[in-house]
């Protein structure tokens, strides 16, 4: 009874986490953090694919407002509201 209840919760906090729209800022703020791994303050395309974060691959052109070829947790932020 218990491992189902496990499965159950692993599978609603696996579809949370990827279907999800509902990021805090801090999750942003902390997520690019972790990505980006040169420490330029925001995310390039190969840090992404790197960290396999799927959602910036699949919407690099939209974030990226400023087409300086990274993503940067303002313009998550600005896209997210
Ligand atoms: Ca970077
Ligand atoms: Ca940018």
């Amino acid at each position: 009874m218990k491992s189902i209840l496990k499965i159950i919760i692993s599978i609603a906090l696996c579809w949370l986490t990827t279907t999800s729209n509902a990021f805090t800022n801090d999750d942003i703020v902390n997520r690019v953090k972790e990505l980006d791994t040169n420490k330029d303050g925001g995310v390039s395309m190969t840090e992404a694919e790197a960290g396999n974060a799927l959602r910036i691959i699949h919407n690099f052109d939209k974030l990226d407002v400023n087409k300086d070829n990274k993503v940067t947790a303002e313009e998550i932020e600005a896209l997210n509201k």
